[in-house]
């Protein structure tokens, strides 16, 4: 036999690298379904049910064209249930001349890659994934020398090297920047449209069997399960985005709205992920709707900013700070992940509506993410490890390299700043502005102490006072702390006491 190429389940594109030289005539693709890479968090069942799914159908679309595929499912006799040794025994039965593979999205697979040339002596050669704006060494080369790495100066570079939203080598429209935009609140009864979903097929359906009886545990539900698991799909559902939510996207991208998890939000992110759609032809798709005046410039810009900026930059903060990355905890935070994040259990009703919406889902949108469960995380002092594994356990989206910068970096600060110039800590306050949600609250977003008072009030202050030796030179903090100076010493401590005493009686996960 020829070439043995390894198609990892979030690698589905045909023009991946490892494909690139592919000979159908002697050459094998070999996909492995394995228990390892479906428990090494307890993933969401819609996510395992999707990586699976979009596999088994990717395996049938290279067949159609003619390609020899061996596929092992996770419950085919004699399946070790690890990549490495799934691996082996697929060198023992092809016996190829050589091995070639993708860089993977985790470090962790990467180090197991690593030994691949050592199973049997047969070759090994590891490919760049070049499904991405940015290599690795691009990313490397920007970020190095420079003192503080941001977002917004690695998007403009990208923009110009790509082009995209560019007129004559100057911003479309004449700004690179239409965040003040894009920061509305939904005015009560506003349509948001219907958004396509996909109903299971058989394979899916067998995967839901599958998924219920061999991980019963596992977090959320599959009722609702609607994700696209072929390229196909996918592009219905990129066009279906651009019809009906891209006019909108940037005018309430950081809205949220009790009933409503996806907004005007594309939902691509799965199929992105997965590889079943290019980040190029998205952000190209945006583009030409607005030249064709289908979609204004503030929400084009503002969904091309989180693909073509955002994306491709966490992913170049994960590889450049990995294996270090993971383990980085800045402001000393320690507490274990409180229960109702499994279970939805709580009064604070934001936070119900965005772990609801999760169980359900297996999604929630970035500001719920962010502003919700990831602000509640960084006041409450949750353990950066103990949220980050929740992330990467709960959306159909979630792989380490994408997820643990947004988590690590934006959400919990736990890099000290690397990713983001100051904490996205926020009170009660922002949550009303931004939402909905308090209306229908236990707690009074008004008060700021006192047995019905918003805790993320006196959380927010706790952690600010918590926090002073470390956040009080940031100048982005300049205001909140110029605030908390006027506060009587008494009136600091009592602020300490109720936050102290709202976490000691909230359950951990044990
Ligand atoms: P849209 O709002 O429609 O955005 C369009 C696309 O832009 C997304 O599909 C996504 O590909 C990209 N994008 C947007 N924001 C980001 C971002 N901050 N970082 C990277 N890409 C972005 N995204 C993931 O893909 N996987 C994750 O595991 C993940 N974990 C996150 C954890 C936390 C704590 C936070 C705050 C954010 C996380 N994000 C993650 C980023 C973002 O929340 C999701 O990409 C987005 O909510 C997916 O929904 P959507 O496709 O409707 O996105
Ligand atoms: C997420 C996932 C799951 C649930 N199952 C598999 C699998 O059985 N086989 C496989 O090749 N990949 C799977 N994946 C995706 C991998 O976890 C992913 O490729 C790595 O984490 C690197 O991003
Ligand atoms: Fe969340 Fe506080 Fe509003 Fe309740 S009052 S929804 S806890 S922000």
């Amino acid at each position: 036999m020829g070439t043995l190429r390894v198609i990892l389940g979030d690698q589905l594109a045909f023009d991946l690298s490892a494909l690139a030289d592919l000979d159908r005539a002697q050459d094998t693709v070999l996909m492995m379904e394995v228990l390892q890479e479906c428990s090494y968090v307890r993933h969401h069942k819609q996510k395992i049910v999707l990586v699976l799914s979009a596999m088994r159908h990717f395996a049938h679309a290279l067949r159609e064209r003619g390609v020899a595929v061996d596929y092992v499912a996770l419950d085919a006799p004699g399946n070790t249930g690890t990549l490495s040794a799934e691996l082996q025994r697929a060198l023992a039965r092809h016996a190829p001349q050589r091995v070639v593979a993708t860089e993977p999205g985790e470090w962790r697979v990467r180090a197991a890659m690593d030994t691949w040339g050592a199973l049997g002596g047969t070759p090994v050669e590891i490919r760049p994934d070049e499904r991405y704006f940015a290599s690795r060494d691009r990313f490397a080369a920007w970020a190095h020398g420079r003192r503080s790495w941001r977002m917004e100066h690695f998007y403009r570079e990208m923009r110009r090297e790509h082009g995209i939203l560019m007129d004559a080598g100057e911003p479309a429209g004449g700004q690179w920047n239409y965040d003040a935009d894009n920061r509305k609140r939904l005015p009560a009864r506003t349509l948001v449209p219907a958004r396509r979903r996909f109903a299971p097929d058989a394979t899916t359906r067998e995967l839901m069997a599958l998924v219920e009886q061999r991980f019963p545990d596992h977090f959320g539900t599959l009722e609702d399960f609607g994700w696209p698991v072929t390229r196909e799909d996918a592009r219905i559902a990129l066009d279906d985005f651009i019809a009906h939510a891209l006019p909108r996207f940037g005018d309430y991208q950081d809205a949220m709205a009790a009933g409503a998890p996806f907004l005007f939000h594309s939902l691509l992110a799965p199929a992105l992920n997965l590889g079943l759609l290019a980040p190029r032809e998205v952000c190209a798709a945006a583009e030409a709707a607005w030249r064709a005046g289908a979609a204004p410039l503030n929400a084009v810009e503002g969904f091309v900013r989180q693909v073509l900026g955002w994306r491709e930059y966490v992913r170049g903060v994960y590889w450049t700070c990995m294996p270090g990355y993971a383990e980085r905890n800045a402001l000393g935070a320690t507490r274990p992940l409180p229960a109702f994040y499994w279970t939805g259990d709580t009064d604070m009703r934001c936070l119900r509506e965005a772990i609801g919406s999760t169980a359900r889902y297996a999604y929630a949108h970035h500001i719920e993410r962010l502003m919700v469960t990831g602000n509640f995380a960084l006041l409450a002092g949750v353990a950066p490890r103990e949220i980050e594994r929740w992330y990467l356990a709960v959306y159909a989206d979630a792989y380490e390299w994408v997820e643990m910068p947004n988590t690590l970096g934006m959400a919990v600060f736990a890099d000290g700043g690397q990713m983001a110039s100051k904490p996205y800590a926020a009170s009660g306050a922002y949550i009303d502005r931004m939402s909905d949600f308090c209306s229908g609250c236990a707690y009074d977003v008004k008060q700021k102490t006192g047995p019905r008072a918003c805790p993320f009030n006196y959380l927010y202050w706790a952690f600010l006072i918590r926090q002073k030796d470390r956040l009080s030179g940031n100048p982005r903090m300049a205001m909140p702390y110029r605030a908390l100076a006027a506060w009587p010493r008494e009136r600091q401590a009592d602020t300490l006491a109720e936050a102290d005493a709202f976490l000691a009686a909230l359950p951990s996960w044990t």
